[in-house]
């Protein structure tokens, strides 16, 4: 998939403000290419976000925010289901004469088709971490105690600790382990980084919640300044069916929406309906997941989504006080 390409130097690209798992992804990747002698560096747009920084210093690896593309001969990039989140780099990448590779579990988004020459994209994957390990035992790439370390982190937290895992990802949990990594040590790295103002943004979510009743569904909207998707998925946590944190923006509202499996299972409703009538489709994520923008003003987005939603699920949507 990528050695027999026989690459002398690689570049590595996470999206904007990687996550845990785009960052042990480049970092497993990156120690199997340099083991084939092929140069690799890492980079991330903006950087990288706040549990990554907190696993970087467990597992070092140099983040560049920037890239002079030139002289690579191979390109990743990784976790990035959209292109857009490459930001500035997607220009260079575009206009590279390297053979370009997508690893990555979000559905395949228009446009990837033609920008990469080869995908490896399985949305069924608990993560891009999953998706390398599988890459390395075809490749007949051994991986020591510390990668399988690094390739676990990016599972627990792309399924919440396991939680979301599928029994296909366990199987590689158990492989992972056998190899070295530890599922206590490694929660313990990812518990570290607890962030006081992002507990307040779950907590103030959770006191503005409104909550509905769409033909039986528990539909619950709150308004949050920062950390929309924990604040979504805190919600979720606590028992509604679908939930929306949205938040003012520049232009209007952004929100990051999340809903349950069995939602998206017995609805049939996912965020590409949602995301296609209410925002002509701007917006990105997984099925069960999604961060969107909208130029609307707050009550009018809220006035939509349940118009929207009453519409899918052919119910009228009831206020619960
Ligand atoms: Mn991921």
């Amino acid at each position: 998939m990528i050695l027999d390409l026989r690459p002398r130097k690689a570049v590595l690209l996470g999206h904007r403000r990687s996550d845990v798992d785009a960052y042990c992804s480049a970092y497993a990747l990156k120690r199997m290419l340099e083991a084939e002698g092929c140069e690799a560096e890492f980079v991330s747009p903006e950087g990288i976000d706040r549990v990554a920084k907190a696993v970087q210093k467990r597992y070092w690896m140099d983040v560049k925010e920037g890239y002079e593309f030139g002289e690579e001969d191979l390109i990743v990039v990784l976790d990035t289901g959209q292109p857009e989140l490459l930001g500035g780099l997607l220009e260079g990448l575009r206009e590279s004469k390297a053979t370009k590779v997508l690893i990555d579990h979000h559905p395949l988004s228009r446009g990837s088709e033609e920008l990469f020459d080869r995908l490896l994209v399985d949305e069924k994957a608990s993560s891009t971490c999953e998706l390398v390990y599988g890459l390395m035992k075809e490749e007949g790439y051994e991986p020591d105690g510390e990668l399988a370390s690094v390739l676990l982190l990016g599972i627990l937290t792309d399924t919440q600790n396991l939680a979301n895992a599928s029994s296909e990802t366990l199987l590689v949990v158990a492989e992972l382990v056998k190899r070295g990594a530890s599922v206590e040590e490694l929660r313990k790295v990812i518990r570290l980084s607890k962030d006081r103002s992002e507990a307040i943004a779950k907590l103030k979510g959770a006191k503005r919640l409104k909550i509905y009743d769409v033909g039986g569904w528990l539909v619950c909207v709150t308004e949050v300044g920062s950390f929309h998707a924990s604040v979504s998925k805190a919600l979720l946590s606590l028992g509604c069916d679908l939930s929306v944190a949205i938040g003012r923006s520049d232009s209007g509202v952004r929100c990051s929406m999340r809903a349950a499996q069995e939602f998206v299972d017995e609805t049939g409703i996912h965020r590409g309906h949602l995301a296609s009538k209410l925002w002509g489709g701007r917006g990105g994520g997984h099925r069960m997941a999604a961060a969107l923008n909208s130029d609307k003003g707050g009550e009018e987005f809220l006035k939509d989504l349940i118009e929207a939603l009453e519409d899918e699920i052919g119910e009228e949507a009831r206020p619960i006080d």
